[in-house]
């Protein structure tokens, strides 16, 4: 084996995905929630679905969690449950949009008392944290105005800095926050953090423990995130991805489905800048729901089409792309790319789940394994993903 392909093995072999625990719960589109036999019904049978994922891939150790989708009475019990099952607690999401009193904004509103009860939410979020061990507050702020003129868009931004300065103050010194941004939706004239550059700046008014959350469907169509990528790393604040696939809006579809390539760019970017290494700083979380496929298959593909697109990343000659940049060779450079890129690495992750004692094909074996069915004969009447719940 070439000494590529071994420094590829062993990184691949510390790099973890964290699981969303919406993934596992029924979802749907905007005009039906469609329900599967065998979804799970609460936050421990979604910790099963998701342990299921681990069992198969061996990289998906931690879950997220969303406050109040995971509504429970005893955190430390499900974290106990959690680590029964042989994963972790990942990062915990609050929940700014489910409330008759957000209509005109949550953090930002022009009512404190609004804004007191949108920040007394993540207080609630950072027991969770201590209740688990979780170390992320995951923050995505569905503010914004619909019309011009609707709201004075600088004193929306002066009272959002105030509201995220107390919710920062609430973490511990070991916890971070997560602050996430996209573009468009729930509302279309301007939302309050659209942008990379508006979260960016919010965290280093905030400090150290504030980073910026890149999900891959909040952007506009045809944005360059690799570029992004570099330069949240390049400022130390690129604190976590939510990576989905999106054609046309945030259509939380599996990752590297839509655009496998752009999966890739990022993965070279993450890979060049010596981010992957765990201790980076950067978890590599997913945020889909699946619509109209089974759930638990579902990730499985998507931590499979993540651990692709990492193993291509670090097949790239490093040292021949430096040369032919370095001298100018702008086709030459863009095909020691293009090499990695068109490279079947499948084999590569077949040997690295033989290493470890997996099933080279975590989704046979999983069909095989008859999880699915025996969920569905004992499960009766799953769990909405969160939306309308
Ligand atoms: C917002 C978002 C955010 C989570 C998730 C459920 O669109 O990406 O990360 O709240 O969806
Ligand atoms: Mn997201
Ligand atoms: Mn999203």
């Amino acid at each position: 084996m070439t000494d590529l392909r071994t420094a590829a093995l062993d990184a691949l072999a510390t790099q973890t995905i964290e699981l969303p625990s919406w993934a596992f719960g029924n979802s749907g589109t905007r005009f039906k929630v469609f329900g599967r036999p065998g979804v799970a019904r609460d936050p421990y049978e979604k910790l099963e679905d998701a342990a299921q994922v681990h069992r198969y891939t061996g990289v998906a150790p931690r879950v997220s969690l969303h406050i109040p989708w995971d509504l429970v009475d005893d955190y430390g019990k499900l974290a106990a449950h959690a680590a029964d099952l042989g994963v972790g607690i990942g990062a915990i999401n609050s929940n700014l949009f489910q409330d008759d009193a957000y209509r005109l904004g949550s953090l930002t509103h022009a009512d404190p008392a609004v804004r007191r009860r949108a920040i007394d939410h993540h207080a609630q979020c950072v027991e969770v944290m201590h209740a688990t061990g979780s170390t992320d507050l995951k923050v995505w702020l569905p503010d914004g105005t619909n019309y011009p003129g609707q709201d004075d868009l600088r004193a929306r931004q002066d009272r959002l800095a105030d509201s995220l300065q107390r919710i920062y103050a609430m973490l511990g010194p070991d916890m971070r926050m997560l602050l996430e941004y996209k573009f468009f939706e729930p509302y279309f004239y301007a939302m309050d953090i659209p942008d990379w550059g508006t979260s960016l700046l919010h965290c280093l008014a905030l400090g150290d423990q504030a980073t910026v959350v890149l999900d891959t469907g909040h952007h506009a169509p045809g944005t360059n995130i690799e570029f992004i990528v570099v330069q949240l790393l390049r400022a130390g604040r690129l604190g976590a991805f939510d990576f989905n696939s999106r054609n046309y809006a945030d259509d939380d579809l599996i990752v590297g489905s839509a655009d496998p390539f752009q999966l890739f760019r990022i993965m070279n970017e993450i890979v060049g800048n010596d981010a992957l290494r765990p201790g980076s700083g950067v978890n590599f979380m997913l945020d889909q729901c699946h619509n109209i496929e089974p759930k638990i298959p579902g990730q499985i593909r998507s931590v499979m089409n993540v651990q692709e697109a990492t193993a291509k990343a670090l097949l790239i000659d490093r040292t021949a792309l430096a040369e032919a940049q370095q001298s100018g060779d702008v086709l030459g450079a863009n095909a020691v790319l293009m090499d990695a890129y068109g490279t079947d690495v499948r084999p590569l992750l077949a040997l690295l789940r033989e290493q470890r004692g997996l099933d080279t094909d975590p989704y046979a074996a999983y069909a095989r394994s008859g999880y699915q069915e025996r969920i569905a004969r004992e499960r009766v009447g799953g769990q909405q993903a969160g939306w309308g719940a």
